[in-house]
């Protein structure tokens, strides 16, 4: 702390943290903040910004919070949260304004580079090469997401990091990202957000694993227009959380606080007992921050003069924190009525001119482009037909407040549409023009998705499976034992969890024994919590680790789903790359027994986890080599093994531990010149069944083993086998138009497949329903081998009905 010195001039009880400086300081940020809150509106307002959601009423929480954040510690909170940013020098005015506008220069906007609306927080974690950088340095913060809650799984993460850094060895060159376990995670949720399911999943995971979190809740006594008395039971959430409360003599549970917003010195007090409690003992805290304020309302789109009655109005003006806490200042003789007077207009004129500097910022930088449109649509305009025309689209620019890029693309389209059939080399300048201005915005907002070329698991050199002449025969799961002891030997940072991983070792035994080998840290269990499990592996990712974490059978990703969809996948995207988190998702399914146990519901995670790869081994022995590669880069994954191949026999590699599989490189798994039979996963078996059938009725079909759904085939293997076979048919349990709507987007329309095709393309699909239980429901729910064989027989008798005789 260097605010312990103890104030001559105050003789408050509080003086013996507050300096008169930094108290001073703190006032300014304050108002800082709220003018930046009070333009920012403004500015949407009349049209500059498109939403605008501010942090004011909460600024003296914030301010004391900042007081107890040290270098290295993170934040995983929500939109709320500038006042915060501002006091520990991670978020500028400038700054401020430029997310507000929707600036994508990454230099004047590093939270996201425009991609996030106003407020949404995030520091850089990553180079812009994407290597890590020395995260001890500055106080950091996790990516912020409007999805009220969503903040809290990863909270899990970051705070147990902590706990991993200080107890486990062999860290010692991890110092970049944590100095003994010293860090804090300190998280913020608003009143109402507590509601979420995701808030007391998370608060119990963070007491049961002793996580070093400080949770703070911005009690506004609403969430948007709704009252405590509809969000919490009985109103009173530091009564409900009262349970969480550690009794004197144990080790688990949280440090529960209760402290008013709008009173400055005991949150001060309040934040650094806190702290150092978290920081010293690995000792939870909550701290509940009640009658906090929210003067502007809940955000640009309302007024909360709707649904807030004249009394609160009334208290909310009265408990301002800012108000108060210049009246203590006053009443402390800690300043003047001048000297705040001072203060406060100081703090307007720094916020207004940083927001003009933003603005302008933003808009000169439009205006290289717009110079080059209006140029090369003026010299088209003075041969063109419709000059006034033209003139006049390019004259509007001119009137545009805020001038935009989509706004030059717009016009040059229209300009071309009007000029269609002109060859003239000024048409084709601006033409040019228009598809690298195209190019350039999409490239801009865009980019990142994936890991950076030189850090992406694409880019891992395969290396071959090797084996022995006397290679072991073993149960499938005991290959991947075997390369997941190898792969925590090799990664001091690597540490598995879910449920039942540590001491059964998985319910397929992956891991067994492994938690005996290396400890119940990096082999844990955990309990039944899917969505921090997630969490968990998410902020240990930003932190550094490399984690595994299982969902213990596909069928409950679901309970994952919203941290893998909102958070893990957006991530490297929504911070452009400033931050990423290389996690694994282990998990197993498509088949065994029963509506939950056999879902393989891929389309939807295609469809809501783009950003994290889907790798669907056909066996362990390809799952071994894709953790392998995976571990090898930093792009998240989902890994699918087949839920009932852990029993099959498969030799064990030589080089178990450092063989990889390349993605997005299908196999071919059996030759034949009559039908293309894409598949993966626990269907390969099944179409090499059919294929058996097939051969006996002179049928010969080629298998493609996709190996991975995303990536997707990448060097297009799949038309190749088009250009031989002119049939396509794809094999996948998903329901009908899942999964294969995927496949068939990718080999018909974007590598051109359709070109090779002699017949309309087959899907053959699991059914609409679940997966029905016992062997008979699985027969007549999903693709089966007599499904395959009568839909690839009826294609090749379509085409020469003479060679083929009906089947019935
Ligand atoms: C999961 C989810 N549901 C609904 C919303 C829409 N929404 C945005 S803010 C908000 C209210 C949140 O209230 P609270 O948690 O008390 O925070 P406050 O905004 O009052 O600080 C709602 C319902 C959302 N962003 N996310």
């Amino acid at each position: 702390m260097t605010d312990t010195a103890l104030d001559p001039e105050s003789g408050s009880r509080s003086a013996f943290v507050l300096s008169r400086g930094s108290v001073l300081a703190d006032y300014r940020t304050g108002w800082e903040s709220r003018h930046a809150s009070i333009i920012g509106r403004r500015e949407v307002l009349t049209g500059k910004g498109k939403f605008g959601i501010f942090g004011d009423g909460k600024e003296l929480a914030q301010l004391a919070m900042a007081r107890a954040a040290q270098p290295g510690d993170f934040r995983s909170g929500y939109y709320r949260d500038q006042t915060f940013m501002m006091a520990v020098g991670e978020l500028t005015l400038d700054q401020f304004f430029a997310q507000l506008y929707a600036d994508a220069d990454p230099v004047r906007e590093p939270a996201s580079a425009g991609r996030q609306m106003n407020a949404h927080f995030a520091t850089r974690l990553r180079a812009p090469d994407g290597s890590p950088l020395d995260i001890t340095t500055r106080v950091q913060s996790a990516a912020d997401m409007s999805p009220t809650a969503g903040q809290m799984p990863r909270l899990v993460g970051l705070g147990y990091a902590s706990r991993l850094y200080r107890e486990l060895p062999g860290l010692e060159a991890f110092a970049g990202f944590s100095r003994g376990g010293n860090e804090i995670a300190f998280g913020t949720i608003g009143n109402a957000s507590t509601a979420e399911g995701h808030f007391w999943e998370a608060v119990n995971a963070i007491g049961v694993l002793r996580a070093a979190v400080l949770l703070s809740i911005w009690d506004d006594g609403y969430g948007i227009s709704v009252a405590n008395e509809f969000q919490i039971c009985k109103s009173d959430l530091s009564e409900m959380l009262s349970g969480f409360q550690r009794k004197p003599d144990g080790c688990e549970g949280f440090e529960l606080y209760r402290v008013q917003g709008w009173d400055y010195p005991a949150l001060v007090e309040t934040y650094l007992g806190a702290a150092e409690r978290v920081r010293r003992d690995h000792v939870p805290a909550i701290v509940h921050v009640a009658e906090v304020t929210q003067p502007q309302g809940h955000s640009t789109s309302g007024s909360h003069e709707r649904y807030k009655s004249a009394e609160r109005l009334a208290f909310e003006v009265e408990f301002d924190g800012l108000r108060r806490m210049r009246a203590w200042m006053l009443a402390e003789g800690i300043a003047s009525e001048s000297e705040l007077d001072a203060i406060e207009a100081e703090s307007a004129s720094a916020a207004r001119a940083a927001q003009r500097r933003s603005w302008d910022a933003y808009q000169d930088s439009l205006r290289t482009d717009k110079q080059a449109f209006t140029e090369l649509a003026g010299r088209l305009a003075a041969r063109a037909s419709d000059r006034a025309g033209i003139e006049t689209l390019v004259g509007t620019l001119d009137r545009m407040q805020p001038l935009l890029q989509r706004n030059l693309q717009a016009s040059a389209h229209e300009i071309l549409i009007a000029t269609l059939g002109d060859l003239s080399p000024e048409r084709a300048a601006l033409a040019e023009w228009t598809e690298k201005h195209r190019q350039t915005n999409e490239e801009r907002y865009g980019s990142h998705l994936y890991a950076s070329r030189e850090r992406s698991p694409l880019a891992v050199e395969p290396v071959a499976a090797t084996y022995a002449e006397d290679a072991p025969v073993l149960n499938g799961f005991e290959v991947l034992n075997a390369c997941f002891d190898e792969a925590l030997a090799r990664m001091p940072n690597l540490v598995a969890f879910g449920e039942d991983v540590g001491k059964l070792g998985d319910v397929n035994q992956g891991f067994l024994g492994l938690q005996k080998k290396y400890g119940a840290l990096r082999v844990a269990d955990t309990g039944i919590r899917e969505q921090t499990i997630m969490g968990q592996a998410l902020g240990l990712a930003l932190r550094g680790f490399r984690p595994i974490a299982e969902i213990q059978y596909l069928d409950y990703v679901l309970y994952g789903l919203q941290t893998l969809s909102d958070d893990l996948a957006s991530l490297s995207w929504r911070t452009a790359g400033a931050q990423v988190a290389p996690v694994i998702v282990r998990t197993r399914g498509h088949r065994l027994e029963g509506v939950w146990h056999s879902g393989s519901q891929m389309g939807g995670l295609l469809h809501l986890t783009r950003g994290i790869w889907l790798c669907v081994p056909r066996n362990m022995t390809q799952a071994a080599g894709m953790y392998n590669t995976l571990l090898a880069a930093d792009d998240p994954a989902i890994v699918v093994e087949v839920l009932n191949g852990y029993r099959h026999k498969e030799r064990l590699p030589s080089n178990v531990g450092t063989f990889r599989v390349p993605l997005g490189v299908p196999e071919v798994l059996r030759a034949g010149g009559d039908a293309t039979v894409v598949t993966y996963g626990a269907c390969c078996p099944i179409v090499e069944e059919a294929a058996g059938l097939l051969a006996k009725c002179g049928v010969e079909i080629e298998i493609i083993d996709v190996q991975t759904l995303s990536p997707f085939d990448r060097e297009n293997r799949i038309v190749d086998s088009l250009r031989k076979t002119n049939r396509l048919v794809i094999v996948d349990e998903d329901v009908p138009g899942g999964a294969s709507a995927w496949l068939l987007q990718q080999i018909v329309e974007r590598m051109g497949g359709f070109w090779w095709l002699d017949a309309p393309p087959v899907t053959v699909t699991g059914r609409e329903h679940r997966p029905a239980y016992g062997s008979d429901g699985d027969y007549f729910s999903k693709p089966s081998r007599d499904e395959i064989f009568r839909a690839i027989y009826g294609l090749m008798r379509d085409a020469a009905p003479g060679r083929f005789p009906s089947l019935f």
